[in-house]
């Protein structure tokens, strides 16, 4: 069936290649996007490692190549309200897929004033639309990417569950009484608290007004090109590795792509879910496909494929490639050393051959940052953001940094 989808935050990361995927697939795409990435991008003094194009070229080029239209409308949906209605209640989408939120936890723990427009843009956001769709009388299903950072690092010692946690109650009688709750939440940054509260304000809206919602709660992304976006060079995804928005593999390839020695934060005792983009790609497509049924509680999926520990993941990438790995200062407050165990079993049910770790895709992801090497801009790769006054940078020393220099080939 054809349907009407909006996108919000399509000129993202993994919204822009997710449009492109729904769009093959014969479905209508509007994408709706204020650009503040773009925006934040300036401020920051950072830019996607790879050339992306405006988003008007990207949706004429999209065109040029498939003939598939897609729509954009630029529109800020934390704050532009009465705009996001009119546009809602002109489609009437089928699905909603949400991914229009502030997602870099060092951004969001800059300072004060970062922690509010985290807050401020993400819940606004998220409500918004749910109040939108409520008070349209819409049918749609919202599809919203949340984050595995709801659940925490604690080394709960548990297979994580999707979503859910059967727990037992002792009346005081003798008696057990079984339940379902949201598993407990430990969010890790003020970023990943906001998608906490997100999934509260998913679990009203579904149980009031029988919103038909689906919650992706989705591991570390890494990667950056799928196969929509690899048709054209004007279609090139965003490749972030800068101190806030870089996340920790894409970083360690792009890193060692310059020679630049690899980032572990404190002893890479931090195990953490990974999903490659083809793979965000395809869940989401699947989860388009599967909506819930009004009346439904929230469905939660744990979007993820697998599960490294980061000092591990540093010593694939330098087996692969011959840099260094650095032990820095870890900037941020979590837990040292981490187990992690999740279930995905809803996606494979559904179909899902996850893509796991290899060294062909990392072998991918090194040449496209060796293709944009002369754009790198070497002064955005520390991670700056603190967490508390206790922590310190995660600054690679001078020491390891002039050794290698030494190290690089001569050009
Ligand atoms: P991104 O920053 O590249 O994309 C988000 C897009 O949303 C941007 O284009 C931005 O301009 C837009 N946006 C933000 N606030 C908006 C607003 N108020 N109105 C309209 N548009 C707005 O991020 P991404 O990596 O593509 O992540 C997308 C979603 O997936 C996020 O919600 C994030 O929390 C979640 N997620 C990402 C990862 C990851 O590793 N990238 C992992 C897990 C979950
Ligand atoms: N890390 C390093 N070195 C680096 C960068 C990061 O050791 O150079 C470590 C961090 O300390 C952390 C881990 O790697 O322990 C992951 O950091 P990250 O920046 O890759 O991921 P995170 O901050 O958790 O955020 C990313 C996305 C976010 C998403 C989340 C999914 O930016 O939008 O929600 O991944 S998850 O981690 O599963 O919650």
């Amino acid at each position: 069936m054809r349907k009407r989808i909006v996108i919000i935050g399509g000129d993202g990361f993994c919204g822009w290649p997710t449009a492109l995927r729904l769009s093959k697939l014969g479905h209508e795409i509007t994408i709706v996007d204020n650009l503040s990435r773009r925006a934040i991008d300036a401020e920051l003094g950072a830019r996607s490692l790879t050339p992306i194009r405006s988003l008007s070229e990207r949706i004429d080029a999209w065109f040029d190549v498939t003939g598939h239209y897609i729509r954009p409308e630029r529109i800020d949906v934390a704050r532009e309200y009465d705009a996001l209605c009119d546009l809602l209640a002109e489609i009437r989408p089928h699905a909603l897929v949400h991914f229009g939120e502030q997602r870099a936890a060092p951004y969001s723990m800059k300072d004060a004033a970062h922690k509010r427009y985290t807050v401020d843009n993400n819940i606004r956001a998220t409500h918004n639309i749910l109040v939108a769709l409520t008070h349209l009388g819409l049918d749609t299903h919202l599809v919203h990417l949340g984050t595995m950072g709801v659940y925490g690092y604690d080394d709960a010692g548990i297979e994580i569950p999707e979503g859910y946690l059967p727990v037992f109650v002792a009346d005081g009688e003798g008696g057990l009484h079984q339940r379902q709750i949201l598993y407990p939440a430990a969010p890790g940054s003020v970023y990943h608290m906001t998608k906490v509260m997100d999934q509260r304000m998913f679990a009203y809206y579904a149980k009031n007004d029988r919103l038909r919602i689906t919650d992706l709660h989705q591991g570390i992304v890494w990667g950056t090109q799928t196969d929509e976006t690899r048709l054209d060079e004007r279609l090139i995804n965003r490749f972030d590795y800068d101190g806030d928005y870089g996340t920790v593999l894409n970083r360690f390839l792009m890193q060692a792509a310059t020679g630049h020695p690899l980032t572990v934060h404190g002893t890479g005792g931090q195990t953490r879910a990974f999903i490659n983009i083809h793979d965000t790609v395809n869940c989401i497509t699947l989860a388009v496909a599967h909506p819930p049924e009004p009346g439904d509680r929230v469905k939660i999926l744990n979007q993820m494929t697998e599960t490294h520990r980061v000092r591990d993941l540093a010593r694939l990438v330098a087996e692969l490639t011959g840099v260094e790995v650095a032990l820095v200062p870890n900037p941020r407050n979590e837990a040292a050393e981490n187990d992690l165990f999740v279930s995905n079993k809803t996606f494979l049910d559904l179909g899902l051959h996850p893509i796991t770790l290899r060294e062909g895709l990392m072998r991918e992801t090194v040449e496209i940052a060796e293709r944009y090497i002369d754009r790198v801009l070497p002064e955005t790769v520390p991670a700056r953001s603190t967490w508390t006054a206790a922590q310190a940078p995660g600054e690679v020393s001078e020491a390891a940094l002039s050794r290698a220099r030494r190290l690089e080939p001569a050009s």
